[in-house]
């Protein structure tokens, strides 16, 4: 009888080790234990046995049964370990290796221009200063010189926020120049901040949106001009439409927080339809208002007149992304049309640098 069960556990060990994946293991398992497997079969035979044929037979085939179980258990944990093995090689992601070259978004031009804007003037020496789009009525307009009931509210159509408990009124700031008044009331001189941001008016036609977008310069030091103030945007302008050379025009203006005021053109050539060229040609173009900071609007932030001069600038983003990108109408900016987005944006890991280039 040892022979046979010697035998038999030999052929069984023997397709146990063979079988190389988890169901031929299966398949062995039924074979020698399942129902009618030969184990299983050489159990029930005991039944028949006589007591004295049992007493040896029994202990053998409880023992072959029980390495056959033990061999098939070992088996199975080393068929699950190796295919486990072999997913972990073949799903393994290396992520040393480029990333995917077709990336799916795009930047907004908005945003290319707003960055582009930002790294000029960071090269120039100028902080990066932020407000929020719901402002004071105050900051918006009263400490820029522009009281209640002045006419030069009117310029802008404003956006106005229901008032507060306590009578005091917010908007949707009309322009960024308020960044100037909280940089003000917070920095003292030197001051150097460029201010980008969401801007509001009640305004829509091609060229003008309801939402849109401005840029804000401000310089408070002592012995500041409006000298510093022309080589400051002449510098920013070459940068920016990366142009060798350029020439700005000054036109007198007004501004109730300026004086005096000015307004910058740029000299340009429009003669080929659907094309500029920028630093020749005899068309000009309306870029940035500016002016010296009214000594009325320091004073009332806090900065002694007598001591600080400043200039300060603004002009609209959307515009500069227009000129630049040649993008005709500012309304589709906001309308998140996919295939206006992906036509006009830019590769979304492309950060513009003065070294590296703004735009490419
Ligand atoms: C101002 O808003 C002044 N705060 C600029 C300034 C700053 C002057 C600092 C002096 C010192 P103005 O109202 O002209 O100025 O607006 C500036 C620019 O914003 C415009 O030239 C235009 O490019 C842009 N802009 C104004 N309204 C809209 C609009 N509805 N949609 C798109 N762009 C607009």
């Amino acid at each position: 009888m040892t022979h046979v069960t010697n035998e038999l556990e030999k052929q069984i060990l023997g397709s146990v080790s063979a079988a190389s994946d988890e169901a031929a293991l299966e398949a062995v398992r039924v074979g020698a234990l399942g129902k009618k497997g030969q184990v299983s079969e050489l159990l029930k035979s005991l039944g028949a046995m006589s007591p004295d044929e049992r007493k040896v037979s029994g202990p053998l085939f409880n023992t072959l049964r029980d390495r056959v179980t033990d061999a098939i258990a070992r088996r199975k944990t080393e068929l699950q370990s190796a295919a486990l093995d072999a997913r972990l090689a073949s799903e393994r992601i290396d992520v040393t290796l480029p990333a995917r070259i077709e990336p799916q978004g795009t930047i907004h031009p908005v945003s290319q221009v707003l960055d582009e804007v930002t790294a000029i003037f960071a090269d120039l020496g100028f902080a990066v200063a932020e407000g929020p789009d719901i402002e004071l009525d105050d900051y918006n307009f009263t400490k820029l010189n522009i009281p209640t009931d002045h006419p030069a509210r009117q310029m802008h159509d404003t956006f106005y926020v229901a008032k507060q408990a306590d009578g005091s009124r917010h908007v949707l700031r009309t322009h960024t120049s308020p960044v100037q008044v909280r940089t003000m009331l917070k920095t003292k001189p030197p001051i150097r901040i460029v201010a980008p941001g969401r801007t509001y008016r009640v305004d829509s036609d091609a060229t003008h949106s309801p939402m849109f977008h401005q840029y804000e310069g401000l310089a408070v030091d002592e012995g500041i001009t409006l000298g510093h103030l022309k080589w400051v945007l002449e510098e920013f302008y070459k940068a920016f439409f990366e142009v060798p050379k350029i020439e700005l025009r000054a036109r007198p203006s007004y501004f109730p927080f300026t004086e005096p005021s000015v307004e910058w053109d740029l000299r340009c050539d429009r003669s080929v339809p659907g094309k500029i060229v920028f630093g020749t040609g005899n068309d000009w173009l309306e870029l940035a208002g500016s002016g010296t900071v009214h000594p009325r609007v320091l004073a009332m932030c806090g900065i002694d007149p007598e001591k600080y001069t400043g200039f300060a600038f603004g002009g609209g983003l959307d515009r500069l992304a227009m000129l630049k990108y040649g993008i005709p109408d500012i309304r589709p900016f906001f309308e998140s049309d996919l295939r206006w987005l992906k036509h006009y944006g830019f590769p979304a890991l492309d950060v513009p640098t003065l070294d590296g280039g703004l735009s490419r």
